[in-house]
């Protein structure tokens, strides 16, 4: 196996190429490796200059994540940039790919950095409920201003090296990859010259100290309400890096990212990261790549349709969009140009792209628009598979039974993330395949499920509205429910879900054994939602705000006995009780893979906020044990919600975390 940091030395320059793939993440034995490496180089009399590099496709993209859920090991990352930041050589970063987090941080302490122009840099950290933890909340904004910085560290996005202000970031930059290293060893020879420059010694970022003041005083209030922990903590470090002296400033960073990595929001997050790469590596008999995906066809006039249609422009793809009425076809293109439009307006799209990417929009019959077609959707009830190849997979996308393929898009289509691949009964492996290969080509994150057409969202779904409607059976306030789930992190809780869609649709879902339908109460009694300003709850002011009823309550009392018997901090572990025994239901019938692909779903395409990882890993942290103990004590009718299923109380008693509930 190769040494994951290989040391060699050209013309009086050490090169120091850590080589760890994937992505050359900081892992312990990595670290290890390049401080012993920077050791030699600097005690090396022949050694003049130290060029820092990634084999492969990228830079370090990070510390290990993996390796936030085991003790700290020594040397830790901050150790290893002091070392290059203290070195009496120059060192310079060698950058290439996608240089994120840790790797960001391991090129700040450089005292040089060259680049190619295609690199990104970012501090993703934020998305795993972490802050910069080896000085990149002490290095970032020296250079490039606490605006900028914060701009970076609480957004987490990756951008452009060679676009301002990240520009600043780069001594050099160069087009061609196969001229990279030769620019770099060039560079180090300049660099002799100039001899090293620590960043931490730089402050032309704080060079107007009213505005840095200003702006990380208005920060702090943005960040204040959010429920993100790492948030604040990130403006804090930042302010810590104006107010205080570089070694104090990495202390305060020091600490809180320790105490953000031992919290619930951080595990919840990392989960998160590992769970969406999991669900979208579905083990298949035949790999389709993406690329092999050009061109689409969409049958269907609906909104569906157009929503996929700019999904699959925007991803690239030729788009076939056939519609059996001709006066819809123009009507179809024209939303579709809207859309493009609008994006032209928000500064999103020159004019000039929107108008080439609607050059690979055609409208058509259905059968002319299959027909050179890689790959079908039918976005409407009731097409017939036409006249298309037989070898062309025909994806049905709307909510009814499936016999081979069905893709479920969370809505709207076009934003949301979110696509549960269905493998039905009759479907075959290069099917599936194929219909994996275009969910990843759209750029969406799929999830694979073995159904006859049910949903992994939508039995979760009816298992959270079943549990709120069972607290209301057992004498809980809907006000209550819905209070300490947004408390919860739920953006649109139940009841005030329910007003929006419409209480007379909603009240025909049937309830179980011994449940009222409170839905349909409502609506019998003309409280038909937020759109009559009355449902669960009142509306005031054009339906926009809504208000307790006590009518609502009064009506309820009289159609139960126990008005009583929930207590307010049962609910949630109630709810997630509910959600996690229908999960292990959805396991235990093979429609779901993992515990972990349940969780994706929720995050992905049911506004579950990522910070408690997905109903399962949130009922893992809240405690299994204390989930399960209070389903045991709610004593209601409908079984399925409240009576552990046996992998659930089998994990429980066995101390296992939900990443066991798998097949
Ligand atoms: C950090 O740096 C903390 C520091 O501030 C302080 C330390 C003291 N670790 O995404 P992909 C794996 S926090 C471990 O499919 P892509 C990934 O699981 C870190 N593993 O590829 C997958 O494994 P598998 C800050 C990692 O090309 C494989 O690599 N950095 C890591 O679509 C391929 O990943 C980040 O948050 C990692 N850091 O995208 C960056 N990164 O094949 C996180 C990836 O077994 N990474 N893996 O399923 C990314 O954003 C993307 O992976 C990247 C490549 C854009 C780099």
């Amino acid at each position: 196996m190769a040494e994951v940091v290989q040391c060699s030395v050209h013309e009086g320059v050490a090169v120091v190429s850590i080589n760890h793939p994937p992505v050359n993440a900081l892992a312990w034995q990595v670290r290890d490796s390049l401080l012993t490496a920077l050791q030699c180089a600097e005690a090396d009399p022949e050694v003049r200059a130290i060029l820092i590099a990634g084999a492969g496709k990228t830079f370090p993209a990070g510390a290990d994540i993996a390796e936030f859920d085991t003790p700290r090991k020594e040397p830790w990352l901050p150790q290893i940039c002091t070392q290059i930041e203290m070195c009496r050589k120059p060192v310079v970063a060698e950058l290439h790919g996608t240089v994120l987090g840790g790797g960001f941080e391991l090129a700040l302490a450089c005292h040089f950095r060259i680049g190619l122009r295609s690199t990104r840099v970012g501090l993703p950290e934020v998305k795993l409920g972490l802050i910069p933890g080896a000085g990149g909340t002490q290095r970032t904004p020296r250079l490039v201003g606490a605006k900028v910085a914060l701009d970076m560290i609480l957004s987490g996005r990756i951008l452009p090296l060679d676009q301002p202000p990240y520009r600043i970031f780069a001594d050099r930059l160069v087009a061609e990859p196969e001229d990279l290293r030769a620019a770099a060893l060039e560079f180090c020879h300049e660099a002799v010259a100039k001899g090293p420059r620590p960043s931490c010694e730089r402050r032309e970022g704080f060079a107007d100290p009213t505005e840095t003041q200003l702006e990380l005083t208005k920060r702090a209030a943005d960040e204040a309400d959010r429920p993100e922990n790492a948030r604040r903590e990130a403006v804090a470090a930042v302010e810590a890096a104006f107010l205080l002296p570089f070694d104090a400033g990495c202390a305060f960073e020091e600490a809180a990212f320790a105490d953000l990595v031992a919290s619930d929001q951080s595990k919840a997050m990392r989960h998160a990261f590992f769970a969406e790469r999991r669900a979208a590596k579905v083990a298949l008999s035949v790999d389709q790549h993406p690329s092999q995906i050009k061109t689409l066809a969409i049958l269907g006039a609906g909104t569906l349709a157009s929503q996929l249609a700019v999904a699959a422009l925007n991803a690239g793809l030729a788009v076939r969009w056939g519609i059996a009425d001709p006066d819809r076809r123009i009507a179809a293109w024209t939303d579709v140009e809207d859309s493009f439009e609008d994006a032209v307006s928000a500064g999103d799209l020159t004019k000039q792209v929107a108008k080439d990417v609607l050059k690979r929009l055609i409208c058509g019959t259905m059968a002319d628009m299959v027909r050179s077609a890689d790959f079908v959707i039918r976005a409407a009830e009731g097409l017939q598979r036409s006249d298309m190849a037989e070898d062309v997979v025909c994806a049905t996308a709307v909510a009814e039974n499936v016999d081979q393929i069905g893709l479920r898009f969370a809505r709207p289509a076009h934003l949301s993330r979110l696509v549960e691949v269905i493998e039905g009964p009759r479907a075959r492996p290069d099917q599936l395949g194929s219909a994996i290969a275009l969910v990843k080509r759209l750029g969406k994150q799929p999830v694979h499920v073995r159904s006859s057409g049910e949903t992994i969202g939508g039995r979760m779904m009816a298992a959270l509205h079943g549990a709120a409607d069972a607290l209301v059976d057992l004498g809980a306030s809907p006000y209550d429910i819905d209070d300490a789930l947004t408390k919860w992190g739920l953006e649109l809780p139940p009841f005030l879900q329910r007003d929006a869609t419409g209480l007379r649709i909603v009240g025909r879902v049937e309830r179980h054994e011994g449940g009222m339908n409170w839905s349909a109460v409502l609506a019998q009694a003309g409280r038909t939602g937020r759109a009559s300003g009355q449902g669960f709850y009142t509306y005031l002011g054009d339906a926009a705000t809504p208000v307790h009823d006590d009518k609502v309550l009064m009506l309820f009392d009289k159609h139960r006995a126990d008005r009583n018997g929930v207590k307010k901090a049962d609910i949630v572990p109630l709810i997630l009780g509910a959600m996690v025994n229908e999960g292990a239901r959805l396991v235990d019938e093979h429609v779901a893979a993992s515990a972990s692909d349940i969780d994706v779903v929720m995050m992905a395409g049911h506004q579950f906020p990522r910070w408690r990882g997905g109903p399962m890993k949130a009922a893992e942290l809240h405690g299994l044990f204390r989930v399960i103990r209070a389903m045991q004590g709610a004593n209601h009718p409908d079984k399925a919600l409240w009576v552990p299923h046996p992998r659930l109380a089998a994990l429980m008693r066995n101390g296992k975390g939900i990443e066991a509930l798998s097949n």
